[in-house]
């Protein structure tokens, strides 16, 4: 593949001014400038997590991005962290092209962020959360579906991408369980516009994670997530240590709903500062066992792109032989 030649449109590219529709996850203590930075200049969407920043350390984030690349890039923002109104106001002083939302429903900063021209695209993980926020006037919506890392819904991703793609008039973008080029060919066929991979992009050279994290999602295997704190109402999707087989157990055996939630604060930054992957909580999607190397981010993007056309191009050979055995 010769560099530039390559082309997907669909509405989301149109949407964003984007090369290709790809989004890099905004993982929270996880997405910085160095990733996102990285995705954008490759072409992609680079996503910057607030998760629980405060304002100077995210307007810091957003400058380093731009010092990086001149082309579009995002801000996931926590609907649950404190910051959120000195965040809105901040994504509009900057002006941030994008943002994507996770955790509840923007609606009610959508007017005021459109009227300043940013795109909003929530993250959903059902069909009612998705028809809310595109009924608040959302640009798109991320389905995402339980084989995700992290905080997760109840549908998987074969199930919710269609489901919401009926439910909605906007574009939708597929997440969850998408690492290669096999996988985002089969969110198109969904009829997706775009997909979102986090857990891929864990693996970039640019992705600053402590080695150990990297490390964690390079050697799983496909049996190597499981789901802690079901019980709590809020499932996390994790790789199995010490921490999730002692959250599961207090599970199992009815342990106190504050006591399990007291394991999980702290969690994640144990794992992704200090690479204290076994008594950390180390997010990770489901597709972990197909990430194998660490590698640039723009050659994971080209790699997709490769092999999504190649999936195509062997689709049409399956067509032709079907055609041809009739
Ligand atoms: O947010 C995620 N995944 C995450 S967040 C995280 S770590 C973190 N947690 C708390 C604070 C700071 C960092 C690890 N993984 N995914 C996006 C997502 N959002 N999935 C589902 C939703 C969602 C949930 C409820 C969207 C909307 C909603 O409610 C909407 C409503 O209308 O009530």
């Amino acid at each position: 593949m010769s560099e530039g030649t390559l082309q997907i449109r669909t509405a989301v590219t149109e949407l964003l001014g984007i090369k290709y529709p790809v989004f890099q996850g905004g993982m929270a203590w996880i997405s910085d400038a160095s990733l996102a930075g990285a995705v954008s200049r490759a072409g992609g969407l680079g996503i910057i997590s607030c998760g629980v920043l405060k304002p100077d350390q995210i307007r810091e984030q957003v400058r380093a991005c731009r010092e990086m690349t001149d082309q579009p890039f995002g801000l996931n923002v926590m609907l649950t962290s404190r910051y959120v109104e000195d965040i809105m106001q901040l994504i509009l002083d900057e002006k941030v092209p994008v943002i994507t939302t996770g955790a509840g429903n923007p609606g009610k900063y959508i007017p005021t962020l459109r009227e300043h021209g940013v795109k909003v695209i929530p993250v959903a993980g059902s069909v009612p959360i998705a028809q809310r926020v595109a009924r608040a006037g959302a640009d798109a919506v991320i389905a995402e579906g339980m084989e995700s890392g992290g905080h997760i819904g109840e549908a998987t991703t074969m199930a919710l991408v269609p489901q919401v793609l009926d439910a909605v008039d906007i574009p939708v973008i597929a997440a969850g369980g998408i690492a290669d080029g096999r996988g985002m060919a089969a969110a198109f066929m969904l009829g997706a516009q775009g997909v979102q991979i986090g857990t891929r992009f864990l693996s970039a050279t640019e992705c600053t994670v402590a080695p150990a994290y990297k490390q964690a999602i390079l050697k799983a295997k496909a049996t190597s997530t499981t789901v802690t704190g079901s019980s709590t109402g809020h499932p996390i999707r994790v790789i199995r240590n010490k921490l999730s087989r002692r959250v599961q157990m207090l599970e199992k055996h009815g342990g106190d709903e504050e006591e399990i939630m007291k394991l999980g604060v702290g969690a994640l930054r144990r794992a992704v500062e200090d690479g204290d992957v076994e008594h950390g909580s180390v997010m990770s999607g489901q597709i972990a066992g197909l990430v194998t190397k660490e590698q640039p981010a723009a050659e994971i993007i080209e790699d997709l792109l490769t092999d999504c056309l190649e999936v195509y191009q062997k689709r049409n050979v399956l067509a032709e032989a079907l055609e041809a055995g009739k």
